[in-house]
């Protein structure tokens, strides 16, 4: 578990001191973080309001958002805390644990990767943390490859952005590395590896970051109790496979060939195309250094073939449902983890885009789709206005499949808790159909 910090720390990295540390599980200082794995129920249901008189309690009238009040700044895109600081003295810092490794993900009963997992879950655990909150997370890498995380939208110092091999080394087997920030802005963020981004998020390296602000505008206007936060990606499972096969065992005799960890770096760069400028690629070139994308072994295929599209790690039907009861406001955050589109669509509802990218929107949007595009992330809230069952999915219907096979992929159902009190009858196959 985490070790309690308070104040000024020296942060060193690849400290060897933090090696031989266990790292087990991800866990906040205090009971102050609050963590849970992909899709979160924040708190138990509010109390129900007959669905007649639900419009009374949604701060919405008339078709306007009332109380919303966020005019135009241009200043609100500066940093609130000087990035470059470093903690105080009597500051509290809010720590982590994160360990990497490789591990068995189920999508679906029968369909199993291996993928590289942050804490062993697919995606990684939900860090949550208070705008202005120091954050240091101790990244431990225990898989053959190497690794960094990318703190997503976050206005870190230059040093901590997790680039391998631009703004650090990446992360070696065996190594930890102290990532240190403060929490801004508040709002709706991710955070991933950014070594070989496309296959390494593909096998889990990803996870959501919440920022709570202050004062929360969004709340404040569409009073909510309970929130979910959907990551959105998609998996070429046959491509997985085979590169992290190919990946274990390259790594495994560069291992056996140097154990020198400078060399392994080193090796790992030129393996990566990475050079301290541009000149000295050039150069390399002239000089018989063949780039890996011209000696790629994928030939002429280039491009992932994904074949499985995920909430929060599952496809269709076993993906978490959205609870909701009449008259209650539920905010969803959507994070756009991966490499395609995602346009997301619930029957029966229309629902307010009020945040995206993490900053509160000048007004919220009336939509029934929302696009989320690749590292952005929205807002939404849905309003409790029309008991049933109800789906939720990507409207680019390639993604509502199983390998190719519909129903499956990104969808989930926004279920009424109270359905039956309002004499909604639906069939049973509506809820699972597979
Ligand atoms: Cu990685």
């Amino acid at each position: 578990m985490s070790k309690k910090s308070e104040g000024k720390e020296d942060i060193r990295c690849d400290d060897p001191a933090l090696t031989r540390r266990d790292f087990i599980s991800l866990a906040g200082v205090g009971g102050a973080a609050a963590l849970g794995v992909g899709m979160l129920a924040s708190a138990p249901a509010q109390a129900v309001t007959a669905v007649k008189n639900s419009h009374k309690t949604m701060g919405v009238a008339g078709g306007k958002t009332e109380g919303w009040t966020n005019t135009f700044n241009p200043a609100s895109t500066n940093p609130l805390y000087p990035p470059r600081d470093a903690p105080k003295p009597g500051e509290k810092i809010q720590e982590f644990e994160i360990e990497l490794g490789i591990s068995v993900h189920e999508i679906l009963p029968g369909v199993k990767i291996h993928g590289f997992t942050y804490n062993g879950t697919y995606p990684g655990p939900e860090i949550r943390v208070t705008e202005g909150d120091w954050v240091l997370v101790h990244f431990k890498n225990n898989s053959p490859e190497f690794h960094t995380i990318h703190w997503h939208g976050i206005m870190v110092a230059n040093e901590m952005d997790g680039v391998p091999n631009g703004t650090q080394w990446g992360v070696g087997p065996g190594q930890t590395f102290k990532y240190l920030f403060r929490a801004q802005p508040s709002g709706t963020h991710f955070y991933h590896c950014h070594n070989m981004t496309n296959l390494h998020v593909q096998a889990g390296m990803f996870g959501s970051l919440i920022i709570e602000p202050k004062d929360d505008l969004v709340r404040r206007v569409f009073p909510y109790t309970r929130e979910y936060t959907l990551l959105l990606n998609e998996v070429d499972t046959v491509r997985v496979e085979r590169e992290m096969e190919e990946m274990v065992r390259m790594m495994g005799s560069m291992q056996k060939m140097n154990e020198s960890p400078k060399l392994m770096r080193e090796m790992n760069g030129r393996m990566m195309g990475w050079f301290v400028d541009k000149k000295a690629f050039v150069e390399a070139v002239k000089s018989g250094y063949i780039p890996p994308y011209v000696s790629s072994r994928r030939g002429q295929n280039p491009t992932p073939n994904f074949n499985y599209f995920l909430i929060n790690g599952k496809s269709y039907p076993m993906t978490d449902e959205l609870l909701i009861r009449s008259g209650e406001n539920i905010r969803v955050r959507l994070v756009g983890a991966g490499a395609m589109s995602h346009f997301m669509h619930l029957h029966g509802h229309d629902f307010w885009h009020v945040a995206q990218d993490g900053a509160p929107l000048a007004a919220p949007v009336r939509l029934n789709t929302v696009a989320v595009h690749p590292g952005t992330t929205t807002d939404i809230i849905i309003q409790g206005t029309n008991p049933g069952m109800w789906h939720f999915h990507d409207h680019s219907d390639l993604s509502t499949t199983n390998n190719g096979v519909f129903p499956g992929g990104m969808m989930t159902m926004l279920m009424y808790e109270d359905a039956s009190e309002h004499g909604v009858k639906v069939p049973e196959i509506v809820q699972v159909s597979s």
